[in-house]
């Protein structure tokens, strides 16, 4: 039987992970993270559909495609997730298991980051903890699915 599929989905510049800001965002690369995620979810019975976009008309309709098709998404939002009520709304609408992943403590930083509407549609949150953070989000959403296999 197929494996549940869990939709990685992140927001604008996470392309640039490993360049960008290393001293916040670290050196891992987005293709490092894909990596890392495919390796975590392979151990937990879990599929992923690992996207980036730059657009959150994009990010919308990638989170209305995952009704019917994903069991749950982990999303960074990041510079949409102050200010995107579509994305909210698109979450909202699917009504599915969301985990909001942040790699760096957007509370320790400008107050400007500190509102999340991904928050409001999310099951839970997890910021400051680098790119483990996915990984224990991964965890987490086998944990909600039931399909951990003590990994
Ligand atoms: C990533 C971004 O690009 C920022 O816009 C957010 C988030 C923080 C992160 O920590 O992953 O403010």
């Amino acid at each position: 039987m197929a494996l549940p599929l869990i939709a990685i989905l992140n927001g604008p510049n996470i392309n640039m992970l490993g360049l960008r800001e290393p001293e916040k965002y670290g050196s891992t690369t987005m293709a490092e993270l894909e990596v890392l995620c495919a390796k975590a979810a392979a151990g937990l019975g879990l599929a992923i559909d690992f996207r980036q976009t730059n657009g959150e008309g994009e990010l919308v309709t990638w989170v209305q495609q995952c009704r019917g098709r994903c069991a749950g998404i982990i999303m960074n939002p990041a510079g949409y997730t102050t200010n995107s009520i579509a994305t909210m709304d698109a979450l909202l609408a699917v009504g599915l298991p969301t985990i909001e992943v942040h790699i760096t403590n957007i509370h320790r930083r400008e107050e400007f980051r500190h509102h999340s509407f991904i928050s409001k549609a999310a099951t839970g949150v997890i910021a400051g903890l680098g790119v483990e953070g996915y990984v224990l989000a991964l965890r987490a959403m086998a944990g909600m699915l039931g399909t951990e296999q003590g990994k």
